[in-house]
């Protein structure tokens, strides 16, 4: 069986049923001006991963893989937004709210735009999500049934928020997950490994983990 090197131990790749997840890669989470620095947060850590998530991307598609996109955001008029989540933070700018970059992480404004170098290419799927998991409220299980994938390879940010709420989500839906170390990062030094260290614990309980040259000589 064809596998790529990974933590816990190797990861028993299925090429056909494989998919790249490129979670929120928004410019609300990683310009400056954004949502995520109104909360505080160090976006250059972010931007930082860029050229690795566009390396990644280009591998898949060259594979002639599924590439994924999800974005944070919600409906203009607020209606899949719970209160709890808007009120959650106490940021300089609310969810929902005009900002710099249009009104904070709502679909269609500018902010809320997957970065231009990683934009998805037509007929890649495109989700929009209300939640911090990619599955709950949206089309993504159906989608992926669809064209009958199993395994999914993440991408993205932040890695102990979004991208580790739906590794968990797919895992417990049956998918196998493997997160690209150097294309996911965190506001939080320390956060990253902290996820990565529960994913593949305990013999990948979540998950596994590679490096992205290990899965570009796997997919190619
Ligand atoms: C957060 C995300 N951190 N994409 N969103 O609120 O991880």
């Amino acid at each position: 069986m064809a596998e790529i090197k990974a933590e816990p131990f190797a990861f028993p790749l299925r090429r056909d049923k494989l998919a790249l997840i490129v979670i929120d890669m928004q410019r609300d989470f990683a310009e400056p001006g954004g949502f995520g620095e109104s909360l505080g947060n160090d976006v250059s850590r972010i931007i930082r991963i860029v050229p690795d998530v566009k390396r990644l991307i280009a591998g898949f598609r060259k594979a002639g893989l599924p590439v994924v996109h999800t974005m944070e955001c919600h409906r203009p008029d607020l209606s899949d937004l719970p209160p709890a989540k808007r009120n959650r933070g106490n940021p300089a700018l609310k969810i929902g709210d005009e900002g710099p970059m249009g009104r904070v992480l709502i679909s269609g404004e500018p902010g809320t735009a997957i970065l231009s170098e990683l934009a998805p290419v037509e007929g890649e799927i495109v989700i929009e999500k209300p939640g911090k998991g990619a599955f709950y409220a949206t089309p993504l299980g159906d989608l992926l049934k669809a064209r009958g994938i199993e395994q999914l390879v993440f991408a993205g940010v932040t890695t102990e928020v979004c991208v580790q709420t739906t590794m968990r989500e797919a895992n417990d839906r049956g998918y196998e997950c493997l997160l690209a170390e150097e294309a996911t990062e965190s506001y939080f030094s320390g956060f990253k490994q902290a996820a990565i260290a529960m994913i593949v614990a305990q013999g990948a309980i979540v998950g596994w983990v590679a490096s992205i040259d290990a899965i570009m000589e796997g997919i190619s």
